[in-house]
C-alpha cells in the first residue's frame, strides 16, 4: 500500500461500500457439486456458522476494504495448489518450504492469514472444531466478493483440511505468471476443467485488490506495451518510475474496490493492468466474452458465481480424507483426534467411500 493513490481510495471506499452497496441483490445462482459436499453441510453442527462469518469481515473490511481482495485471492491461491485444502494457509517451518513461501506468495497479504484464523477461532469457540480452515477461506472469499458490492451466493461446503503443504515448485507451476498471454492462461485453466467462460470470469476477480509494481512493469520497461493505452501507462510509469520499484497500485482503476464489471470495461479501454488481463480482449476466443460482461454485469455476476463454485471444487478432501485443523497454520499433531468430531453425515460419507472400494 505504497502508493499515496491508493490511500486516497481507501477514504472513498468506507463512503462507497458502507452505504448503498451492501446489499446487491440476492441471486439464486447455482451449480453442479461433487459428492461429499453439500450446501447445507454445517447446518446442523453450526447453524451460526455463516452469519460469524459476514459479522466478522463487515468489521474488518469497514478498517480496511483492502483486506476483501486479500482473501479472495487466498482462496484462488489456495484451490489452484493442490486443491482447495487449505494448504496455502500451513506454515511450512517444521517440513521446509511451503507454498507461502514460494514467490508467488510474496505478495499475499500477510493480515488475510491472520483474518482466516480469526474466523476460525470464533468458529470453533461457538461449534467447536467442525469446520474446516479450507471451507473458511471459500466463505470468507464469496463474503469479500458480496460485501465489496458483488453477488451473494451459496457456497458448497464440507471440505477437509489436507495435510501436506504444496512445494514451492507445485506453486510455481499451478499459478500463471501475470505475463502470460491468453493462450498460456487459457491452456493452464483448462487443466482445471475451466473454459474459456470461467477464465473471464474468474479474471474479474481483478475488478478489486492492488498490484506490485513489478508484476506489471515487464509492460513498461525497457520498452511500452505498444497495446496499453497511453494516458494509462504514464500514471503506471509515476507509480513505477524504475523497473525495480516497490510501491503498489490499483487493478481496476475505474472502480478500484467495488466489485462490478469495470474491470471489462477497462480492457476495452485498454486499461489492463496484467498481461494476462489486457490479452483477454486481443485472443479471438475471450474477446467477444469481455465485451459482453462489460455490457451486462448481471451476466458477468452469474458467470463469475458458476466459475467460483467450480474453482471451490477443485480437488476437495471430503469425508475420511484430511482433517479438520485445530489450527489454520499447523497440522494437528495427532490427526486422528479429528475422528470424535464427526458428525453422523460425514460418518455416513465414510461408509460410501468404504463402500467404493469394495
Ligand atoms: C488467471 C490468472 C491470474 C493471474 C495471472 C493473476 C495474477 C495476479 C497478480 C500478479 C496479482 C498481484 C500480486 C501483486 O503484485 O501484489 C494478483 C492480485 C489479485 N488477484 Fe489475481 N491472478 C489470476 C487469477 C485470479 C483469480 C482467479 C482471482 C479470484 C477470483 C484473483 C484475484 C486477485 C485479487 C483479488 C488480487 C488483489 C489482491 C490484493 O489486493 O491483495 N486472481 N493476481
Ligand atoms: C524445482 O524446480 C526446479 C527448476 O525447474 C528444479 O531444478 C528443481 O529440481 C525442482 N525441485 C524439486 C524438489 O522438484
Ligand atoms: C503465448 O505465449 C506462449 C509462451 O510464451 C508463446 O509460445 C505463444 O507464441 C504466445 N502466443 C501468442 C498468440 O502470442
Ligand atoms: C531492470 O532494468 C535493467 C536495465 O535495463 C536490467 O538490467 C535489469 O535486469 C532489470 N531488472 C528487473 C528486475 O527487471
Ligand atoms: C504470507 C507469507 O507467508 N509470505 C511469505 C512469502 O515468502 C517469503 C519468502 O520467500 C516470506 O518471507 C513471507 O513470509
Amino acid at each position: 500500500m505504497a502508493a499515496s493513490s491508493t490511500s486516497l481510495f481507501l477514504v472513498f471506499s468506507s463512503l462507497l461500500i458502507f452505504s448503498s452497496l451492501l446489499y446487491v441483490s440476492d441471486a439464486d445462482y447455482s451449480a453442479p457439486i461433487m459428492k461429499g459436499l453439500s450446501w447445507d453441510y454445517h447446518h446442523k453442527t453450526c447453524h451460526k456458522l455463516e452469519k460469524i462469518v459476514r459479522k466478522h469481515l463487515k468489521k474488518v473490511f469497514k478498517e480496511d476494504v483492502g483486506q476483501a481482495a486479500g482473501l479472495l485471492r487466498l482462496h484462488f491461491h489456495d484451490c489452484f495448489v493442490q486443491g482447495c485444502d487449505g494448504s496455502v494457509l500451513l506454515d511450512g517451518s517444521h517440513g521446509g518450504p511451503s507454498e507461502q513461501t514460494a514467490p508467488p506468495n510474496q505478495s499475499l497479504r500477510k493480515q488475510a492469514f491472520i483474518i482466516i484464523e480469526d474466523l476460525r477461532n470464533l468458529i470453533h469457540k461457538e461449534c467447536g472444531r467442525v469446520v474446516s480452515c479450507a471451507d473458511i477461506v471459500a466463505l470468507a472469499a464469496r463474503d469479500a466478493v458480496h460485501l465489496s458490492g458483488g453477488p451473494d451466493y451459496d457456497v458448497p461446503l464440507g471440505r477437509k483440511d489436507g495435510l501436506t503443504f504444496a512445494t514451492q515448485n507445485a506453486t510455481l507451476a499451478n499459478l500463471p505468471a501475470p505475463t502470460s498471454n491468453a493462450t498460456t492462461i487459457l491452456s493452464a485453466l483448462a487443466t482445471k476443467n475451466l473454459n474459456p467462460t470461467d477464465v473471464v470470469a474468474l479474471s474479474g476477480g481483478h475488478t478489486i485488490g492492488v498490484s506490485h509494481c513489478s508484476s506489471f512493469t515487464p509492460r513498461l520497461y525497457p520498452t511500452q506495451d505498444p497495446t496499453m493505452e497511453k494516458t494509462f501507462a504514464h500514471g503506471l510509469k509515476e507509480v513505477c518510475p524504475t523497473n525495480t520499484t516497490d510501491a503498489t497500485t490499483v487493478m481496476d482503476i475505474y472502480s478500484p474496490i467495488k466489485f462490478d464489471n469495470k474491470y471489462y470495461v477497462d480492457l476495452i479501454n485498454r486499461q489492463g493492468l496484467f498481461t494476462s488481463d489486457q490479452d483477454l480482449y486481443t485472443h479471438k476466443e475471450t474477446k467477444p466474452i469481455v465485451e459482453s460482461f462489460a455490457h451486462d454485469e448481471k451476466l458477468f455476476f452469474e458467470k463469475f458465481v458458476q466459475a467460483m463454485i467450480k474453482m471451490g471444487q477443485l480437488e476437495v478432501l471430503t469425508g475420511g480424507k484430511g482433517e479438520i485443523r485445530a489450527h489454520c497454520s499447523i497440522r494437528n499433531p495427532d490427526n486422528k483426534g479429528y475422528f470424535s468430531y464427526l458428525s453422523e453425515e460425514e460418518d455416513q460419507y465414510d461408509l460410501e467411500s468404504k463402500a467404493e472400494l469394495r
